[in-house]
């Protein structure tokens, strides 16, 4: 028989210094491989739709608000931009996808660099993936999903903008996710995420810290 006194606890992401996030520092724009941060160390990217919520989450996350450009206007974000935890830590904001108004030639440019740092890099340790929680498990969040898939790469995906549906709402948008990924994509996790209230964030930091650390 156990009895409470048998059970240690997990050590909550709480238990990580809030300086930890906050000392997080940009670190520069990339589009091209060549330019790149040598590829050594742990790092984690932020993926997904334009407008999804990247931008806001790695604000929110690291508790400062101006570090990643947040906009109203989809496909803002044109580089991968990385972000240094501390030596050999990066956090990369990868530029959204499924943004119509993009040229062509750009949007090809994107998408090449994109498959090409998903397949190739070594340092990636994870990948967060942001789907708006009205919007989940588009055609383009699959295919990201099997990038991952083939090479194994551990994927958590944030149900952003959970504050824009009720509580119920927002729970059974989770249990819908939860139930797709287990059929295609076992080992994917999800949870709710809202970069305006905050919900989910000791969740999300726990799994960012322990891919990181
Ligand atoms: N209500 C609500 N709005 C959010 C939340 N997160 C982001 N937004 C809004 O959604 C819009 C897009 O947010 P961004 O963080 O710029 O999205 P992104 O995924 O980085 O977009 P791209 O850089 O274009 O790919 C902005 O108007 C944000 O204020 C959230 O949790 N709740
Ligand atoms: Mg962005």
């Amino acid at each position: 028989m156990r009895n409470p006194s048998d059970i240690i606890p997990f050590p909550p992401s709480t238990t990580v210094d809030i300086d930890y996030w906050r000392s997080i520092r940009f670190l520069r724009g990339v589009n091209a491989l060549n330019q790149l941060p040598p590829d050594t160390g742990r790092e984690v990217a932020f993926a997904g739709r334009s407008n999804a919520g990247k931008s806001s989450a790695i604000n929110r996350l690291t508790d400062q608000r101006g570090l990643a450009r947040v906009s109203k206007t989809p496909g803002r974000t044109q580089l991968l931009n990385f972000f240094v935890v501390k030596p050999e830590r990066h956090l990369v904001d990868l530029p959204g996808y499924g943004y119509a108004r993009v040229p062509d030639s750009i949007r090809r440019h994107w998408g090449e660099l994109l498959k090409r740092y998903l397949h190739e890099r070594v340092a990636l340790q994870g990948l967060v993936l942001l789907m708006d929680i009205r919007h989940p498990l588009t055609e383009t969040d699959r295919q990201l999903l099997d990038s991952c898939a083939a090479r194994e790469l551990a994927v958590h995906v944030l149900l952003t903008k959970a504050d824009k549906l009720s509580r119920g709402a927002a729970s059974a948008a989770l249990a819908q996710l939860k139930r797709a990924l287990a059929a295609t994509y076992p080992g994917a996790t999800a949870q709710l995420f809202s970069a305006l209230t905050g919900q989910g964030i000791n969740e999300a930091r726990t799994r960012l810290h322990d891919w990181l650390e």
